[in-house]
């Protein structure tokens, strides 16, 4: 049997994100901590490079029954494809191209969209570039989150039944659920996007998902 080991950090959301999808395919891994601000960022030290040259987490490695590296895995949703593939059961995308392909770009705007522009990385350089305090770049983080959900919203509006993309949890809530969190830290008004709220709502009723928040994570600081 392989094993699982998931460098991240607690409230990172991509993290979160194979957390998600570790736990609802009953995947055990083991979890290393990469703290994003002690000693100025360990994924910036060159042993987590050693890991991930792009300094980001997660990271997920893979060893065989004999201890021998299977993959050493970067980029979330690369890593959500990959658990989707070797572990089918219980499937986290439909069967029909079409509410896949659907089931992709709720992720990608998600991933590609939203995430990037509210980064740490992106915060920090605002501060570095233009001297921002904690209060504007978390004006900055919700500014960028509200504008894209409003898209999201009606997205999200004609796909979803209980959950993002009808009735069966999806990659869509895997992505969906930890950005509702950034939203609610940097204060966007989520009473502005009901759809977007009640399948966050929804998927956090799901043992997977309830393992996977922050709060519950080892290296968890309040
Ligand atoms: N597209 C990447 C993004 C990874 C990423 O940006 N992770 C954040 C934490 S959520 C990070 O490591 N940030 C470090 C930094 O900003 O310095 C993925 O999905 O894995």
């Amino acid at each position: 049997m392989n094993t699982y080991t998931l460098h991240g950090y607690f409230r990172s959301s991509t993290s979160w994100r194979v957390r998600i999808a570790l736990g609802f395919k009953g995947v055990s891994y083991e979890t290393v901590p990469v703290h994003l601000l002690r000693d100025g960022g360990q994924q910036h030290s060159e042993s987590y490079r050693e890991l991930n040259p792009v300094g980001e987490v997660p990271t997920l490695e893979v060893r065989g029954p004999d201890g021998a590296l299977v993959a050493r895995l970067a980029q979330s949703v690369a890593i959500l494809e990959y658990l989707e593939e070797t572990h089918p059961e219980p499937p986290l995308l439909p069967t029909d191209p079409v509410q896949r392909a659907k089931t992709r770009q709720l992720v990608e705007v998600v991933n590609s969209s939203i995430h990037p522009v509210q980064n740490l990385k992106v915060m920090r350089q605002l501060t570095a570039d233009f001297g921002t305090d904690r209060a504007a770049n978390f004006d900055w983080a919700r500014r960028w989150i509200d504008r894209h959900f409003v898209g999201l919203e009606r997205l999200v509006t004609a796909t979803r039944g209980r959950f993002a993309l009808g009735d069966d949890l999806s990659l869509a809530d895997v992505a969906i659920v930890p950005q509702v969190f950034n939203a609610r830290r940097f204060g966007v008004d989520m009473e502005r996007f009901p759809n977007l709220s009640a399948v966050d709502a929804a998927a956090g009723e799901h043992p997977a998902f309830q393992a996977a928040v922050p709060a519950r994570q080892p290296d968890f600081e309040g």
